[in-house]
């Protein structure tokens, strides 16, 4: 029988930059704007679930071989106890930005504390709890790649430049916004 990880792993076609994991589906409604910002600053990556709990044999696979396949930085997402963005970090000598999810009763203090308590020795970059961390994480991993790719670092000035006229165009909040179009 076809090893899954084996068949998943010949569909990583383009050339990632980045690596986008997350414990479980359920993050993906938070990850998928970590996703959608990278693909809109024109950052090729990579999306993929790996739990430490549950697959840790994929983990080590994966952030073993991260550095080998060409990506530059990897993000990990995790709720609840949280350890892939430790344990993955702790695979691989490439940058590794955690983003805690808020999927338990806690609201995401459970996995930020867990993933920015990281012993010295191992960082792992810590970014917000849920989508705004899921977006900033993005962000900071092109301003990052931005040192090495100029055309990612004027990708990441073009959209915020945009996010400055967006707010600079609407400044008198008592001004009701035009109706979107459908
Ligand atoms: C973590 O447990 C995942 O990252 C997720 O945030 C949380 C809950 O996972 P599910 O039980 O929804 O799969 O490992």
């Amino acid at each position: 029988m076809t090893d899954p990880r084996k068949a998943l792993a010949q569909t990583f076609t383009a050339e990632p930059l980045v690596g986008v994991i997350m414990g479980s589906r359920s993050d993906w409604a938070t990850m998928q704007h970590c996703s959608e910002t990278l693909a809109e600053l024109g950052v090729p990556h990579e999306v993929r679930i790996v739990s430490a709990h549950r697959t840790p044999d994929w983990l080590m696979e994966y952030a073993g071989s991260a550095e080998s396949r060409g990506l530059q930085i990897v993000i990990a997402a995790a709720g609840g106890a949280a350890h892939l963005p430790g344990m993955a970090a702790s695979k691989t000598i490439l940058p590794v930005l955690g983003v805690p999810m808020d999927t338990t009763v806690m609201n995401g203090m459970d996995a930020l504390l867990s993933i920015v308590q990281m012993p010295g020795g191992i960082p792992v970059g810590t970014l917000a709890v849920g989508k705004p961390g899921a977006i900033n994480a993005a962000l900071l991993a092109t301003a990052m790649l931005g040192i090495a790719h100029p055309e990612l670092r004027e990708a990441l000035r073009k959209l915020r430049q945009k996010v400055t006229a967006k707010v600079l165009a609407d400044l008198d909040p008592r001004v009701p916004l035009p109706p979107t179009k459908a």
